[in-house]
């Protein structure tokens, strides 16, 4: 197949990267060495992630180095991670990130991209050794560079994102990102150090088998996404529930499915945050042929109002998310 080809061929993420920088809309080099900072934070990243299990022992060991971040908590560690990599970088100017209730304004007046991220999204799953992820995005400042940056630089909606990406820290460590044109996916290859071109152009398929949502609070879901429930199960669908965005997304995104996190009464905008973890996957989601809303509107297009503000997702192939959609419409 095309993948195997591309992956025996050896396309690292560099290389591909460098001969898409066409793609970008101001082919100044600049968003493709955010990316490149991005997957470098991502490896460091990776190496803590696979030490998580060992982090009492090299503590005991006094193995802590200068800042004693071995004894930090590692969704505080990936923070700390990417921000220095997007700072070192040079071509941030702000960074919304899920750890921290302020925007970070770098003063790096030449910067001229935004990103907002999740450090490490999943993260009640590290001490239970399952998936957890990444999730970014990247915008392209909207008032001038040069000047001190505003509201309207980091309220961008979805739409207005020059790139987004998740790396998958899972059985295998992956990053896949889209700058607008297609999806691709990278693989990690450990002994390397480096990501191989493994899922180029990545198509979500239409229709699915898997739904994924906590069935626990079925309870509290409104009529028709109750309705929606009974019908993946007459239908005899997969259940999948991970609990961890980025893996629940991926193999949907791979094999066909929907992933719900809904409003209920007692969250009436869900869980997840629209700025740093449900624009990146929507933006990812249409790319691949996919689709994403908040059970009414598309997720991209919502004018955000808050750094931190939630939103419900419905998000997948696209037949899947269709019907949830007439369904919440016929009994709302
Ligand atoms: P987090 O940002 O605190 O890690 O929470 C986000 C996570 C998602 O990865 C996951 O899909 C969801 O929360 C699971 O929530 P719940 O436990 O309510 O099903
Ligand atoms: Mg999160």
């Amino acid at each position: 197949s095309d993948s195997k080809l591309a992956y025996s061929v050896g396309v690292t993420l560099d290389r591909f990267i460098k001969s898409k920088q066409d793609d970008f809309p101001f082919a100044s080099g600049e968003l493709s060495q955010l990316l490149r900072d991005i997957a470098l934070a991502a490896k460091i990243v990776n190496r803590e992630t696979n030490r998580a299990g060992l982090a009492n022992i090299v503590g005991a060991l006094g193995n802590t180095n200068v800042q004693g971040e071995e004894q930090q908590k590692l969704d505080v560690i990936a923070n700390i991670r990417f921000t220095r990599a997007l700072t070192k970088g040079g071509e941030v100017c702000a960074i919304v990130s899920e750890e921290d209730d302020e925007v970070i304004d770098l003063q790096n007046k030449s910067g001229k991209y935004v990103v907002a991220i999740d450090p490490l999204d999943g993260s009640s799953n590290i001490d239970v050794n399952i998936s957890i992820g990444t999730i970014f995005s990247i915008y392209r400042r909207v008032t001038p560079v040069g000047s001190p940056i505003q509201p309207e630089d980091i309220m961008q909606p979805g739409m207005q994102q020059v790139a987004a990406g998740y790396v998958l820290y899972g059985s295998s460590t992956m990053l896949v990102y889209t700058t607008g044109h297609g999806v691709n996916g990278f693989t990690y290859e450990a002994s390397l150090g480096e990501f191989f071109l493994s899922h180029p152009d990545m198509k979500a398929p239409e229709d699915g088998l898997i739904y994924s949502i906590n069935e626990g609070t079925y309870d509290l879901f409104e009529p028709g996404l109750k309705v929606y429930i009974e019908q993946c199960k007459k239908r005899e669908f997969r259940a999948r529930y991970i609990g961890s965005l980025v893996a629940d997304f991926h193999r949907n995104l791979l094999k066909g499915g929907i992933y719900i996190y809904p409003a209920t009464p007692k969250s009436p905008s869900g869980k997840l945050r629209l700025l740093y973890e449900a624009n990146a996957l929507a933006f990812i989601a249409e790319q691949a042929g996919a689709k994403a809303s908040d059970g009414e509107n598309r997720i991209l297009e919502i004018r955000p109002t808050s750094l931190h503000q939630r939103t419900p997702l419905y998000i997948g192939s696209k037949v899947m998310v269709g019907e949830a959609e007439s369904l919440l419409r016929k009994e709302r």
